[in-house]
């Protein structure tokens, strides 16, 4: 079985948002179009608590893009985004959802952050993801979403790290980008690690 893993598609992560993805609006027509050549279609969501400590709001003297320790890891901090129920972290107005059959929340503890679809940034606590994709006795994973430089790129490292075959959908990414490249490195690093990376148009 295959199915499509739709990365963080919520309104915080458009332009307009509160952490908005460059062009992040872009790969919203894509996942609708791509979402009709699969059978099963689940997604994440960055779902964080009002006091999440990835917030810098909550470290008084610290401002977004600056890095801490929090709670033994290292953290870059964001500006308040995706509190759990809000605007910002529902899905994009303009995303066709009816096919999401599952949806994984992550980052809910309100001290440890969670890139990665599948586990906090610890390794400590995981999402369900991973049984859910055994249930439905997924091997076959095509990750797009946002952003290709922190939560694809982690997501697709642990899917691989899984033993998923894992597809990256280049042109359904968009990266923050921080450093310029960032989103460049990511898309390397996940092609050294065993994704093969290919357009939505294949
Ligand atoms: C993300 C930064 C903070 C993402 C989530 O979805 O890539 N980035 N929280
Ligand atoms: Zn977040």
């Amino acid at each position: 079985m295959k199915a499509l893993l739709l990365i963080d598609l919520q309104n915080d992560f458009l332009p307009g948002g509160a952490l908005p993805v460059p062009k992040g609006d872009e790969v919203i027509p894509i996942a609708n179009e791509m979402m009709r050549e699969f059978e099963l279609v689940v997604a994440t969501k960055d779902w964080h608590p009002a006091n999440h400590g990835s917030f810098a709001s909550m470290h008084p003297l610290r401002k977004p893009g600056d890095r801490i320790m929090l709670n033994g890891l290292p953290q870059t901090l964001w500006p308040i985004h995706c509190v759990q129920g809000s605007h910002g972290a529902a899905f994009a107005e303009r995303l066709n959802t009816e096919k999401i059959q599952h949806i994984a929340y992550k980052g809910t503890h309100p001290e440890v952050d969670s890139y990665s679809g599948f586990f906090d940034n610890g390794h400590r606590t995981n999402t369900g993801l991973e049984d859910y994709l055994n249930i439905k006795k997924v091997k076959e994973l095509y990750i797009m979403g946002l952003a290709t430089d922190y939560c694809v790129k982690y997501t697709v490292l642990d899917a691989l790290k899984l033993g998923f075959k894992t597809f990256v959908i280049t042109d359904g990414c968009r990266a923050v980008n921080l450093e310029k490249e960032d989103g460049e490195k990511a898309l390397r690093e996940m092609q050294q690690k065993g994704a093969v990376i290919l357009p939505s148009t294949l």
